[in-house]
């Protein structure tokens, strides 16, 4: 079938790219969301959220006269959610002595109520944003057969679930296999169609349950993956071991591949998405609960590391380096480094936090300075929690000239310890229990 116009309800870190690479590929797009200051944003050319690649293809989305954004749908050949699919702020579960999140699904209950008055027979709608197992056929169905037409029969209702990594997007969107499971072969089938017209990597029909469990694994497994790399780098800190040089020792093994440690997991994916197996199903997640539990616990982790290394927090002014959730991006979301600063406030540590990816994000209780110069000048430590590529290409020297700190908090591993040690810094890298190079 040819697609001729779709819907891309929620204009975010994965439908904006969609949207403009359907656009771009000769599909008239039209994109929904529900905030107007994005609506504005897009429809003067300019884009709410920095991923590389993407402004350029969001302008050529936009010269072509295929990609228009509105607050309200139209009719559609087909519809695509791609809302965000967080968890309960002030709710969670318990079972057992396990308290779990539990997933917020109103973005997709709204995002299926929007297309009810413009569904029609022969249509394809297809969900995207990661949700707990059996949400197309149990949640989103059952809400589009209030408009009279029944999925699989009157129209093509789909899982595919976009697994792009944040700073990768555009390239991964088209390279990447394409998992699409239907609530019939047909719907598959149609959702297989619609993708071909941008994605290049293959595309793999299934149903739908088997695809959301298909994205939920994959984040999981990193999830318990970094857990015990985190355990590892306590455990080394217990032992007098280097994890670092411990991990790429093991990581020789033909069959090991083991992840970093680091100072928590954040995102709106790796440290959501296995809670919703944990709700699901608590009595069949041990495991899933205890690695999201150890990744949680790590921001504690780095602060008895801080306080190790000053002596004591109380009175202590830190600069905080990166409060983004992974390098190079400017995604705050769920960011264990926010969780760091706030933790060590509570310790009665003053804190300057510094994210060059995103200077003036206003985040309560943070105080945040707007250069390097600003956060370093007058502390007592500068503690890096991001490895963004210009920390970590910092020069340890021009760094020496702009501040009275001498002690480095490092638990990225991304500072050469040598050539800071050398200027007279006392360097301290998280997961490493003894002098380097000793
Ligand atoms: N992290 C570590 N150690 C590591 C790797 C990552 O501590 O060795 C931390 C990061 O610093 C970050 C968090 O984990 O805080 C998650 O980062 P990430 O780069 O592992 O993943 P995301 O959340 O940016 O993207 C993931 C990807 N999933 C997988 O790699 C299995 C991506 O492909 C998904 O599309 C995305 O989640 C998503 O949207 O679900």
């Amino acid at each position: 079938m040819k697609f001729q116009k779709i819907c891309i309800i929620g204009l975010g870190y994965i439908g904006l790219p969609t949207a403009s690479m359907f656009a771009t590929h000769g599909v008239n797009v039209l994109g929904v969301d529900v905030n107007q200051h994005v609506i504005d944003t897009l429809n003067r050319g300019e884009i709410h959220i920095h991923e590389p690649g993407l402004q350029e293809e969001v302008k050529r989305a936009i010269e072509s006269g295929n990609f228009k954004a509105a607050t309200k749908l139209e009719e559609a050949d087909a519809f695509i959610i791609a809302v965000p699919t967080p968890f309960q702020g002030n709710k969670s579960g318990e079972y057992n002595g396990m308290t779990y999140k539990l997933a917020d699904m109103s973005a997709v209950i709204s995002a299926a109520e929007s297309i009810l008055p413009f569904l029609r027979k022969g249509n394809l709608v297809v969900l995207e944003s990661t949700s707990p197992p059996r949400t197309t056929v149990d949640l989103v169905a059952p809400i589009l057969a209030r408009s009279g037409l029944t999925a699989g029969k009157d129209f093509h209702l789909v899982y595919s679930p976009e697994r792009v990594l944040p700073g990768q997007i555009m390239r991964e969107l088209v390279m990447n296999a394409r998992v699409i499971g239907g609530v019939t072969p047909e719907s598959a089938q149609m959702g297989g169609d619609l993708y071909a017209t941008f994605v290049k990597g293959q595309i793999l029909e299934t149903d739908a349950t088997t695809a959301e469990m298909v994205k939920l694994m994959e984040n999981t497994t990193r999830d318990v993956n970094i857990a015990i790399a985190n355990e590892f780098a306590r455990l080394a800190e217990r032992f007098g071991v280097d994890v670092w040089e411990a991990i790429s020792l093991a990581n020789l093994h033909p069959r090991i591949n083991i992840l970093s440690p680091g100072p928590g997991v954040g995102g709106h994916c790796i440290s959501v998405d296995p809670w919703f197996f944990v709700e699901a199903a608590p009595e069949l997640t041990s495991l899933i609960y205890r690695a999201r539990s150890v990744n949680d616990s790590q921001p504690h982790f780095v602060v008895e590391k801080a306080r190790q290394a000053l002596g004591g927090l109380k009175g202590k002014k830190i600069a905080a380096l990166g409060l983004a959730y992974k390098p190079d991006v400017d995604d705050l979301r769920e960011s264990p480094s926010t969780e760091v600063v706030h933790l060590l406030q509570k310790e009665g540590a003053q804190v300057r936090a510094w994210e060059p990816f995103k200077p003036d994000a206003n985040l309560p209780g943070i105080d945040m300075v707007s250069s390097l110069d600003e956060a370093v000048a007058d502390v007592d430590a500068l503690l890096l929690l991001v490895g963004h590529t210009e920390f970590r290409n910092l020069n340890p020297a021009e760094v020496l000239s702009k501040t009275k700190a001498r002690i480095l908090i490092d638990t990225v591993n991304g500072w050469q310890g040598d050539l800071w040690k050398n200027l007279g810094f006392d360097i301290h890298v998280l997961g490493v229990g003894k002098i380097r190079g000793e």
